[in-house]
This record gives C-alpha cells, structure tokens and sequence, in this order.
C-alpha cells in the first residue's frame, strides 16, 4: 500500500488491505462491487484511494491520497514495458464531481498507463460516473490522447480487454510504417535551442544524415525552440509529455539530442523516459568507431571515447554502463568507480604510448617522401564534400567514398601526375563537421598531423550544399585550432554539377577565388590540375627543358 496513510484507523487500513485480494473481470476497467467498495472507503475517510490494476484483473496497487490528489508510487519497468503501454491502468477515485485533470492526464502519459480512470464519488459515498482516457496510436487534432464520454462505474457497453488490445495492434500497424532492419535502432532527434527555426531545421537535417550514417532508423524530430526551462530534462514538461507520446507511437528505442547533454542529464531522461539516451557527440564518436580500420584509426578513436567518458563517470550513473555495455556495473560504489577510472586512466597512458610508436612509424614514412623531393597537396574539407571521390578522380584510384558522413577515417595518399610529367603527393584526410568534439580532434591529432607537412591545401568545399558557408566557416575555424590557419591554401568548390545557376557560380568562384569542380567529371578537373601545378611551381626542380 502506498501514501497518505498516516492517521488512518485499524479498521481503514484493514478494508485497504483486502483491496489486494480483489480482482476485476478482464473486460471491465471495473467491477461494480469494487467501485461500490472503493467508493465508500474513499468518502469515509475523505481521501482518494486509486487502484493499479493488471490486465489479468489483479490488484497490483493500492494508493491513498488526500482528499484533492493523489501520488503514484515509482513503478519499476522491469516488465519488459519498454516503449509500450504499460499493461497496468490507474482507477482512482475523485471526492467532487470532476473530471480528469491535467496532472491525471500527464500521469496518463508520463506513466504510459493502458488507461487513466477517476470514479466521481457522490454525496451518499455511492459510485456515480467514471471519467476515463487512454493514449492514442497517433495523434487525433493534435492531441495524444483520448477522453471517453463519462460511464456509469461498471459499464457493459466498454469491454476494456477489447479496447487494449485493439490499441495494442493500432500501435503495433503504426510502428511498422517505419521499415527497420533486424536489430536496427529506432530513434527520435530532439533538439532544444534558441536559434532561428532555419538553423535549428538545418542543424537537425544534419543530425539525420548523421544518425543515418550510423545506420540508425529516424522516426521522428521534436523540437522546442527557445531556451531550456528545466535543467534536468532540457525539455519543459509539455514539450516532455510529447515526446514520451511519440516515443510511444513510433516504438523507438533510441533519443538523440542534438545538443550536448551533461552526465546528470543523460542519466535524468534514460531513467525518466525509460529509452537509452544520447547526444550528438556521442553518435560523431559511434560512427568514427564503426569506421575505424587502421590500426592507427582505432587507437585514436578508442581514445577519445575513453576520454568522453572519463568525465562522466563522476556520477554515480548507470545510464552510461547501459550505453557502453561495459564498465561500471549497475550505480557503481566509490570504489568500484575508483577502479574504473583508473582502468580507464591506464588504457589511455597505453593508447597513447602506441599511437607514439604509430606517429614515429608516420614520421619515418613521411621523411622518406620528403627525401623523394615530391611536393604534397592535402585534400581538407567539410564531411561529404567529395574529398575521396576528388582523390580517385585526380589520381584513377580507388579509394572508399560514399554519401555518409564520415566515410573516410583514415587517411590516404597517392602520386598525382602532371600533364607535364611533373609529380605530387596528394593525401585525403577525414572530413571536418561543426563542433567536432574536442577530445576528437585531439585524438586525430596523429592523422591531422599529416596536414602541417603539406605544401598546400586544398580547401574542398561542396557548393550544392544550402550551408556551404557554414560549413567553410566550421573548417575554417578548425583549421585555425590545429595551427594550420596560415598555411597556403586553394579554395575548391565541388559539386558545380549540382548547381543550377551557372551565372551566379561563376560570379562566387571569380569573387572568392575559387576554382569550379565536379569531382564526378574528369573533365572538369584540368583548370584544377593547372592552378595546382601553378602553386606548387617552386617546388618543382627547374624544367628539364
Ligand atoms: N553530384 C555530385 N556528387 C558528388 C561529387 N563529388 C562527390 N560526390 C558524391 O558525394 C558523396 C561524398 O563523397 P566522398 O568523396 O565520400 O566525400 P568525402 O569528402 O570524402 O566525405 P568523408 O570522407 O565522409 O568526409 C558521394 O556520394 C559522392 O559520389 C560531384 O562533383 N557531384
Ligand atoms: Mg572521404
């Protein structure tokens, strides 16, 4: 028994007792002797008394509120719950003749319970009408859930057991709308933020393509504008309520923030919405982890995880063990987190003693171009701007590109060879995206190396991309944070293919002194090959001729 029982007589707390030992017809939300028996007990002792109550019709609950409300105890979600109604329905009951309120109906939703009931209680303490609601398999005029005309308490014409389980299957028809693979992730992008509806849009198109990447199914976006009104959930609680709505609808297992979330966070919302949680950060660093191949790339990438991690660990949070699957069992004890950190502390002393051993391998290979006298152009630029796809093109190669972020992790170069017989190295290197995560560009501080040797760089910048400014800007700025700002530079534009307006393309390149690609088009690339040549001019040994 649950709540405000104190300064409840023996008699009371008896007749409360043997409410357990009840159970309700399957098909009823109620029997009429319950309502009768609960009804009475709740007027005589002036407070609510509600009842949570099985589909078998068991009683699983009793609840005792005081006369105006009534607080639901912590349900465990050990039943298998996850992402779908609970199996339990909450019948209460209420003192005046009042429908459901609003904090019933958030408790509808917030608990995903099969239904939400109130039982008015009259005058003489009889049972007189049942207010009931239940969530919606998808939204009806913009509301999630729905209110039945008022029964009599124990009424025939609503069979309950009929009423779930048609709700269960319009839930179940719903869901797979959305075509998933075996084991693929299911998740909704949230996004809280107080920009213009147009980055917010932009910056959320870009979350998908990354979530896509990772090959995770998007179902849906919720985005609340404007700045968070609570700390712990980032969400408000209206925008909340929607969000365990959709989460519900669309059967997804997976909520990704586009903002970075604190590890308290984290751990508020996977406990409150009972769905693993995370944020963009967190995916960047998964797909990097599914891409890595080299030896090289996985010590780096490993790395930064441990990094992201290390910080969060301070809490005493499960959240993140139930993400990684690994360290840290269920609310680690100060000394088993102590154990952690250290483990962890120790990985990263020996990643970054090997990836010394690799940056000295790198090193060695490196001198030895430099002593073949080859000048080195490296290909920079915004994630999926074509940099691989430039670098087979220019070079008859065969290097992995895709349409996903993030299809190059490791870096590669090949001999570029002039008209003229001249030759060049040119290397490709992973592709650069706003906000790159600190403890990320750090990790790829091996690979990002590369660049500082180069002399040039080729700024490869997709200009059929809405954001290509941005996206210049984001390179720009991480160009200017690894050191490399100043070193010498051409400007690129790809994708000219896609570009309608050839006019206003020709005016862009003339005014920004760039150079028109399409890295699809050998043909397009000779004004490329010459500007090349031209840069790199003093570093050719003088002309034979
Ligand atoms: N239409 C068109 N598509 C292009 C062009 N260049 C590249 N692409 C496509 O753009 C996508 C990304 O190309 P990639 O070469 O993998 O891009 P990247 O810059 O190496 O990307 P990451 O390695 O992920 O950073 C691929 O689907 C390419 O086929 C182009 O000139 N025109
Ligand atoms: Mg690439």
């Amino acid at each position: 028994m649950y709540g405000h029982t104190a300064g409840l007589g023996a008699s009371h707390l008896k007749r409360l007792e043997r409410l357990y030992r009840r159970r309700v017809p399957t098909e009823s939300i109620i029997s009429t002797d319950l309502a009768r028996a609960v009804a009475h007990l709740s007027f005589e002792m002036n407070r609510q008394v509600g009842l949570l109550i099985m589909r078998s019709g068991d009683i699983d609950a009793v609840l005792v509120g005081d006369h105006r409300s009534i607080l639901i105890p912590e349900l465990s979600s050990s039943r298998g719950s996850r992402g779908r109604l609970r199996g339990l329905r909450c019948v209460h009951t209420h003192l005046r003749a009042e429908p459901l309120s609003q904090d019933d109906l958030m408790d509808l939703v917030f608990l995903r319970f099969d239904l939400m009931a109130a039982l008015e209680v009259d005058e003489q303490g009889g049972p007189r009408r049942l207010h009931a609601a239940h969530i919606l398999p998808e939204h009806v005029d913009g509301m999630g859930w729905m209110l039945l005309e008022p029964l009599p308490p124990a009424d025939g014409s609503l069979n309950f057991l009929h009423l779930v389980q048609s709700l269960e299957s319009e839930f179940a028809r719903q869901r797979s709308v959305l075509e998933v693979k075996d084991g693929q992730d299911r998740a909704i992008l949230v996004s809280v933020a107080n920009a213009s509806r147009a980055d917010v849009e932009a910056s959320m198109d870009e979350l998908a393509a990354l979530a896509d990447s990772s090959g995770i199914a998007v179902a849906d976006r919720i985005i609340q504008r404007g700045r968070s009104v609570n700390p712990r959930f980032l969400l408000g609680r209206g925008k909340l309520s929607e969000l365990v709505l959709r989460a519900l609808q669309r059967g997804v297992d997976l909520l990704i923030f586009d903002q970075d979330l604190n590890p308290s966070q984290v751990r508020s919302l996977t406990e409150f919405m009972e769905l693993r949680v995370i944020d963009r950060t967190q995916l960047i660093l998964d797909i990097f982890a599914q891409r890595a191949k080299s030896r090289e790339g996985k010590i780096q990438v490993e790395m930064a995880q441990l990094k992201y991690m290390l910080p969060r660990l301070a809490v005493k949070d499960d959240a993140l063990s139930r993400l990684t699957g690994g360290i840290g069992a269920r609310g680690p004890g100060e000394t088993k987190l102590e154990v952690d950190r250290r483990r962890i502390r120790d990985r990263i002393a020996r990643l970054e003693e090997q990836l010394r051993g690799v940056k000295k391998q790198r090193g060695q290979r490196r001198e030895l171009r430099l002593r073949a006298g080859l000048p080195i152009v490296s290909i920079v630029g915004y994630t999926n701007a074509g940099k691989s796809t430039l670098l087979n093109s220019l070079t008859r190669s065969q290097v992995e590109a895709g349409d996903y972020l993030f299809a190059t992790l490791d870096p590669a170069s090949r001999k570029l060879r002039f008209a003229s017989g001249r030759e060049a190295v040119i290397t490709d290197t992973v592709g650069f995206i706003r906000d790159l995560p600190g403890d990320l560009v750090e990790a790829f501080s091996a690979t990002l190396e590369e660049l500082r040797h180069a002399d040039l760089l080729v700024h490869l910048v997709d200009i059929s991309n809405p954001r290509y400014e941005e996206q210049m800007e984001a390179v720009e700025k991480i160009l200017e944070s690894l050191d490399l700002g100043l070193m010498p530079k051409l400007l690129v534009f790809n994708k000219v293919d896609l570009v309608e307006d050839g006019r206003s393309l020709q005016n862009l390149c003339r005014r920004q002194g760039a150079i028109p690609v399409s890295a699809l088009d050998r043909e397009s690339l000779p004004p490329l090959l010459a500007a090349l040549e031209s840069r790199l001019s003093h570093r050719f040994a003088p002309s034979p001729a």
